[in-house]
């Protein structure tokens, strides 16, 4: 089993280049934004209440996603490998995960961590915001406070897995294609050691 989390701040890349990934590797693909989204598209309870927070650019509680991740492991049993885009966002998920990956007798193999400077964020998710119909990218204000909470919250996450000499940062600025082939070096690097 292969094991990748995608890291970054909002607007670094992590679905774009999550859609390559898994064609290229075969991986699960495991995006807690579009799971969130498409909760909120059939207006289940969870959807309702994660809207609230998603709509301030906030984090949605850490046990709804969480429980989230639980599941789709858990019916998930043959894939070969998951790919964690959005997902672990703050420490206390990290841990979560560490411990279900645990019980499957596997854990996290790599983290790759793409880093983007904030005006270039802002810049991205604007022009998002004018075609994808996402209440969270279109006012500048929102866009601003989802990269507040990725500075508190969030990127400690890179310091918890470095600790386990996990973590490889990939400059996330480039067209998509460089940067693609870097993550795959990396993870080439990763699989075949
Ligand atoms: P997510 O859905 O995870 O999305 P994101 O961080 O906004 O964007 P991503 O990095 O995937 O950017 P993309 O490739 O699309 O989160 C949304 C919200 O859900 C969060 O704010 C939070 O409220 C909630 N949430 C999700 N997971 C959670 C969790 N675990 N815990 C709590 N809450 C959670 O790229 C953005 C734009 O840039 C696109 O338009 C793309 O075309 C463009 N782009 C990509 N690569 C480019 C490049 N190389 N050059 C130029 N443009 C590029």
């Amino acid at each position: 089993m292969f094991n990748l989390i995608l890291f970054g701040p909002p607007g670094s890349g992590k679905g774009t280049q999550s859609e390559m990934l898994i064609k290229k590797y075969g991986l699960k693909h495991l995006s807690t934004g579009d799971l969130l989204r498409s909760e909120i598209a059939t207006q289940t309870p969870l959807g309702i209440e994660a809207k609230n927070f998603m709509d301030k650019g906030q984090l949605v509680p850490d046990e709804v996603v969480i429980g989230m991740i639980s599941s789709l492991l858990d019916a998930n049993p043959e894939a070969k490998g998951f790919l964690f885009d959005g997902f672990p966002r703050t420490e206390a998920q990290a841990e979560a995960l560490d411990k279900l990956l645990k019980l499957k007798k596997t854990g996290i193999h790599l983290m790759l961590a793409l880093d983007v400077a904030e005006p270039e964020l802002v810049k991205r998710l604007i022009g998002r915001g004018k075609t994808s119909g996402r209440s969270d990218d279109v006012d500048e204000n929102i866009i601003k406070a989802r990269i507040v909470e990725y500075h508190k919250k969030t990127s400690p996450v890179a310091d918890y897995y470095m600790k386990f000499e996990k973590v490889k940062h990939i400059k996330g600025e480039g067209t998509v294609d460089e940067i693609f082939s870097a993550i795959a070096g990396e993870i080439d690097k990763k699989v075949n050691n």
